[in-house]
């Protein structure tokens, strides 16, 4: 079980609760297909992925930008609990999506970046250990239902 200082918690819980869903979640995702384009296979019924402008203003990839987010809303509510919490969207990811899940760290790479671009000077070097840390516990949850 993952232990949490208060400084912790309260980081995650005020990134999260400030966090623009609309902007940081389409710019995390399309950032990872762009930087990583071997990730753009899981989208392939998702349309115009054909450069950086097309994944950019691909209205489906917002929508699961923000998708994604919300699935990140659920470990924030369960921080006591993070692997329980994603026993099914392992599964989900593993057996049915077939996504490989060396992928999960490159997607929590992007997000750090766009929040670090967001909060400019607001993302010390405590809040991004902290964040780190926390999207760690999410990326080794998500690939526990592997085998
Ligand atoms: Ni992911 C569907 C959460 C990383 C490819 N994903 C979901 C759903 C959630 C979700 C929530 C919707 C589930 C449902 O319909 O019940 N995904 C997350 C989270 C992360 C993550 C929290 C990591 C932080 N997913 C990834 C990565 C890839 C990925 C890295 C591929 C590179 N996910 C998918 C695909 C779907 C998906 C593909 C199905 C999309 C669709 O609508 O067809």
């Amino acid at each position: 079980m993952v232990e949490w200082t208060d400084f912790e918690r309260e980081t995650i819980q005020n990134i999260f609760s400030q966090m623009d869903y609309e902007e940081i979640g389409p710019a995390a995702l399309s950032r990872c297909l762009v930087v990583y384009p071997w990730t753009q296979r899981y989208f392939g019924n998702f349309g115009n992925l054909y450069n950086a402008a097309a994944i950019k203003a691909n209205p489906m990839i917002a929508v699961h930008g923000k998708t994604i987010l919300h699935g990140l809303d659920r470990a924030v509510k369960n921080m006591d609990n993070i692997k329980a919490t994603y026993a099914e969207l392992s599964v989900l990811h593993s057996e049915k999506l077939h996504v490989d899940p060396d992928n999960f760290k490159l997607l929590a790479d992007c997000l750090t970046i766009v929040l670090s671009a967001k909060l400019g000077n607001a993302f010390t070097g405590e809040v991004q250990a902290a964040f780190q840390k926390f999207l760690a516990v999410v990326v080794s949850s998500l690939g526990r239902q592997y085998h």
